[in-house]
């Protein structure tokens, strides 16, 4: 999906299909819990590898096993469509 800010109809659609991620302060939200930390940064540099190649980067936080995610488009200042690509692909990487 493009760079361009969603709508709130469309960023509701995109919510249906993203298991375990809300709308919190304007921004997609989402806290990981892992097995392990090691397991929690080894999925932080699988998506770190994706987010630089699309050069889309997360806001996060990590602590021990959990792993707490904001997604926003800091050149809009809104969520787009590359905040929603971004979050399927942790939920994948996280399976
Ligand atoms: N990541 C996020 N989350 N939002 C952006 O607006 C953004 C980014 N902009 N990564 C990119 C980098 C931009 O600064 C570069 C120049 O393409």
């Amino acid at each position: 999906m493009a760079r361009t800010k969603l709508s709130d109809a469309e960023i509701q659609a995109a919510l249906a299909d993203l298991p375990g991620w809300t709308v919190q302060d304007g921004k997609l939200h989402k806290v990981y819990k892992f097995d392990s930390f090691a397991v929690a940064i080894g999925w932080m540099v699988s998506v770190a590898v994706y987010a630089d190649k699309i050069d889309h980067h997360p806001e996060w936080r990590n602590v021990y096993s959990r792993v707490w995610v904001d997604l926003w488009t800091h050149d809009l200042e809104a969520i787009s469509g590359r905040d929603v690509d971004l979050a399927h692909r942790m939920n994948e990487l996280a399976k």
